[in-house]
């Protein structure tokens, strides 16, 4: 499949998506989400994928929403066509694991994509900012929640109220990505995450994966209790005899995915 404004390669496992539209700092057009809603689709639904990766350039992982293509857009409009909502949600709803590999500028819905990602590993050049209150509007894909999940309401309330945006030693800091890696080594260790990851037995990091989402979504006794379901569901798997039994007799696991 060629896209227009993305590019899509399958490397083993891992299927790796590159933000490609230069010219507008990877700006997230329609046709750019449309691009990428086929991709995950086809990604998540391909059984010999089990990560995913969402990366973008040296310059810009993405530098928001298409201001230009949406300047000019009325309410009525926008509200009727469900303008920039449908299909912005897709990373969120991805059940594989997604890691967003961000150098450059991640601004405004740039920013929110990477958040929807499960792990954030910056550049030492990225640069995180929910700027939208410097045009007239608000984030509007989870700024104004997951930046505050992840940073606190102070320093969320500072980014969105200002405009201003952190660096990627401020966004570790404070929570928002996991590692900061010299630009020249990001896709080198962001491939090295992957391939450890799809290491795993893949039912068992998409139940990681769902465990964890859980606990944004519910109380603290509701998520143990999912956690507990989930942790004694795996005892279904012949991975997990696989990996206990590798264990006890002390050589490596050779998992089947199921
Ligand atoms: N949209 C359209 N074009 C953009 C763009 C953007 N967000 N960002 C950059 N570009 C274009 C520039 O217009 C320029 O195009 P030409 O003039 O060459 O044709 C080209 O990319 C290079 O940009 P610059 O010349 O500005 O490059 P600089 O290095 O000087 O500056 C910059 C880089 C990132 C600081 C600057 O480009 C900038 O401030 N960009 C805008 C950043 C921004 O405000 N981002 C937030 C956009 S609002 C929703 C979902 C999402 C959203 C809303 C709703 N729903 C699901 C309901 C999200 C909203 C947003 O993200």
């Amino acid at each position: 499949m060629i896209y227009q404004n993305i590019n899509v390669e399958k490397r083993g496992k891992i299927g790796w998506i590159t933000l490609n539209r230069p010219k507008a700092l990877n700006a997230l057009c329609q046709a750019l989400i449309e691009d990428l809603n086929h991709a995950l689709n086809m990604l998540e639904d391909d059984v010999s994928i089990h990560v995913l990766v969402i990366t973008g350039s040296d310059k810009a992982f993405a530098a928001g929403a298409d201001i230009k293509e949406m300047k000019d857009r009325s309410y009525i409009d926008v509200y009727m066509t469900d303008f920039i909502t449908k299909g912005w949600q897709r990373i969120a709803q991805c059940r594989k694991p997604v890691i967003a590999a961000v150098a450059g500028y991640a601004l405004g819905g740039g920013c929110e994509i990477a958040m929807m990602c499960d792990i954030i590993l910056a550049a030492d050049t990225a640069k995180f900012g929910q700027p939208e209150i410097a045009l007239g509007t608000i984030p509007g894909s989870g700024g104004t929640q997951r930046l505050t999940r992840a940073v606190g309401k102070s320093k969320a309330m500072e980014l969105c109220l200002s405009g201003r945006s952190m660096d990627a030693v401020e966004a570790e800091k404070y929570g928002l990505v996991s590692r900061v890696i010299p630009a020249a080594d990001l896709l080198s260790e962001t491939m090295k995450l992957a391939e450890k990851i799809a290491s795993m037995p893949l039912p068992v990091a998409m139940m990681v994966k769902e465990s964890i989402n859980r606990s944004y979504e519910t109380t603290l006794s509701e998520g143990l209790l999912f956690e507990r379901r989930v942790f004694h569901a795996t005892f279904s798997l012949q991975d997990q005899k696989e990996g206990m039994s590798a264990f006890a007799e002390k050589r490596a696991p050779q998992f089947k995915q199921q």
